[in-house]
């Protein structure tokens, strides 16, 4: 009698994963934010007062996955707000500026307080600005695409350079965090030459944290 009485369709599952976004100032953790969510770069720069916030939903196979994304400002006057970022967060991205190598230099510390209040999230080291990185001198970018992938190596984290303002690799850095969240296979090949942007991801991020989240994977998907 009820066969005509069109069903309705299962509810989606979802899954919250909260990202911290980590780095000095005017690295353009803001701009990738922004970029990401709402699809709009601003050349122009408003530092972040604390901490800035936004989400964006996806729909992956049969689950929809929130992205809860935290933003911490990069000056120092902000440092007491790093647990806001860090803790409960599944992924931090740590981003510097590919043509300041100082900002390079800051992510030990960056990341060795990070972890202090957030161990068990996947990290990942982002290189901003690739569009500026490209006009630098050939020698001073090898040079800072060797000291990243020791960077990534040590910190046990994916490497991605980005460009925000001409969309390279940004919505990689978000398939890359699902990828080692749900143990996904990705389909995107590895970029590993200097001077390319880099993305050296596979065997990286994905050994000490995977538990955490495999109780959670969605089902019968991949990015
Ligand atoms: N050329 C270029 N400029 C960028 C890129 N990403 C960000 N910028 C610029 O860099 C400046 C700083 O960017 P923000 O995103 O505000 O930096 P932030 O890390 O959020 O800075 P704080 O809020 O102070 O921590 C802005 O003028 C951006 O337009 C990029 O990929 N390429
Ligand atoms: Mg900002």
């Amino acid at each position: 009698m009820a066969s005509d009485v069109p069903s309705l369709p299962p509810p989606k599952n979802t899954f919250t994963i909260k990202i911290g976004l980590i780095g000095d100032a005017q690295v353009g953790k803001t701009s990738l934010m922004v970029k990401y969510v709402e699809n709009v770069f601003d050349e122009e720069y408003t530092q972040t007062l604390g901490v800035n916030c936004l989400s964006k939903k996806i729909t992956l196979g049969s689950a929809d996955i929130l992205f809860y994304i935290m933003d911490l400002g990069g000056q120092r006057e902000f440092i007491n707000m790093l647990p806001l970022a860090s803790e409960g967060a599944k992924a931090i991205v740590f981003l510097f500026d590919l043509t300041r190598p100082e900002t390079l230099k800051s992510i030990q510390e960056w990341h060795r307080q990070a972890t202090g209040f957030n161990e068990r999230a996947v990290p990942l080291l982002v290189g901003t600005k690739y569009d500026l990185f490209v006009n630098l001198d050939p020698d001073l970018q090898a040079q800072i695409s060797k000291q990243s992938m020791r960077y990534a190596q040590a910190m046990d984290a994916p490497l991605i350079f980005c460009s925000t303002s001409h969309s390279i690799n940004v919505q990689k850095i978000f398939k890359i965090i699902i990828a080692k969240l749900y143990n996904l296979t990705m389909r995107a090949s590895e970029i590993k030459q200097i001077g390319d942007p880099l993305l050296i991801y596979k065997h990286l991020g994905g050994t000490r944290r995977s538990a955490s989240a495999s109780s959670s994977s969605p089902p019968g998907t991949s990015t």
